[in-house]
């Protein structure tokens, strides 16, 4: 059932008129969460998805691809050095190192991965040219970074010295990490063009203070992305290790193509989790997901995941309900 507690929570960040209009009238009617819009439109995990999805409405309100917003919008966060879970800024590992782990996904089940990858800012573009120039799905660790540089991309420092001090700070306490306020903005990004194409995207610095090699789900298919153009795409955040245990986001796909509403869907892709991953201390996951039709929905298990969205009407940022 869904919470009704947690109604839609809009805020409109500079949009037009008539996109405030449709957010009240949301509200009014007692609308869940769940957004439905024509295409295109896209939607991202956290808060900083806002400024990502920007990015990737730029190219799906001239008619581009949402293979090319899905990249584009992904990296702006991982660029930005106050995000501290994806990129440059990322959060290091408990060796004090930045490794990166991205996927991504079209609409003709082409996909790209790269895991384990150092000193390259922008992982999601390295994902792409596996996806485009390999016969290849993923490439890790070492030679991921030859792959990255062989094509161009250059090597870069990517500790910046916040992420630096917070990791000092660990070191001194050799504390637990859970998903906490410090690394759980993972982002997902899936979208939907004029060309009725699907796709997504997700990049990751990962588990702060994991230990080093330590992969999470956010390269691999089927669990922090799936994309099946005929019912929809799904993308997740949180503990990886729950995702991939449950093959996430493929089985929210797989619950639409069953006839539930993304929402839904999420929903039972949270319920699987919480029943199935009973070891994790303080276990969070979050599922977000959009059909061909443009219906949005996320769910997570604990309280405080949020998703934005972009669509012609403007920019919105929602709560997901949790179970
Ligand atoms: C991981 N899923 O490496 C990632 C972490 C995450 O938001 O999502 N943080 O397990």
């Amino acid at each position: 059932m869904q919470n009704r507690r947690d109604f839609l929570r809009t805020s409109l960040l500079g949009v037009p008129a008539f996109g405030m209009l449709g957010a009240r009238q949301a509200r009014a009617q007692g609308a869940p969460q769940s957004v439905s819009q024509r295409a295109p439109i896209v939607v991202s995990t956290w808060e900083h998805g806002l400024a990502a999805n920007e990015a990737a409405w730029q190219i799906l309100s001239g008619g581009g691809r949402a293979l090319d917003a899905v990249e584009h919008g992904v990296r702006v966060s991982e660029a930005d050095p106050a995000v501290s879970s994806v990129g440059y800024g990322g959060f290091p590992d408990r060796d004090g190192k930045v490794t990166l782990d991205a996927c991504i996904m079209d609409a003709h089940s082409n996909c790209g991965s790269v895991a384990f990858l150092q000193n390259i800012k922008h992982p999601i573009s390295v994902a792409r040219m596996v996806m485009e120039k390999t016969p290849h799905v993923m490439i890790v660790g070492e030679g991921a970074l030859r792959f990255a540089l062989e094509n161009g991309f250059e090597k870069e420092d990517l500790l910046t010295p916040e992420a630096e001090a917070a990791w000092r700070v660990w070191s001194e306490k050799q504390s637990h990490a859970p998903v906490s306020n410090d690394n759980h903005d993972t982002i997902g990004m899936v979208a939907l063009d004029t060309h009725d194409e699907l796709a997504g995207s997700c990049t990751t610095s990962g588990m702060a203070w994991k230990r080093h090699g330590r992969v999470g789900d956010s390269p691999i298919i089927g669990a922090a992305l799936f994309v099946d153009n005929e019912v929809g795409a799904a993308c997740a955040t949180g503990h990886g290790e729950a995702v991939i245990r449950t093959v996430g986001s493929c089985y929210v796909v797989e619950r639409m193509r069953a006839g539930r509403t993304p929402e839904e869907a999420c929903r039972d892709a949270i319920e699987r989790v919480v029943d199935r991953v009973r070891d994790i201390p303080d276990l969070q996951v979050g599922y977000l997901a959009l059909n061909r039709n443009g219906d949005v929905g996320g769910c997570s298990v604990k309280p405080g995941f949020q998703y934005a969205v972009h669509h012609a009407d403007g920019s919105t940022l929602h709560d997901a309900p949790s179970v």
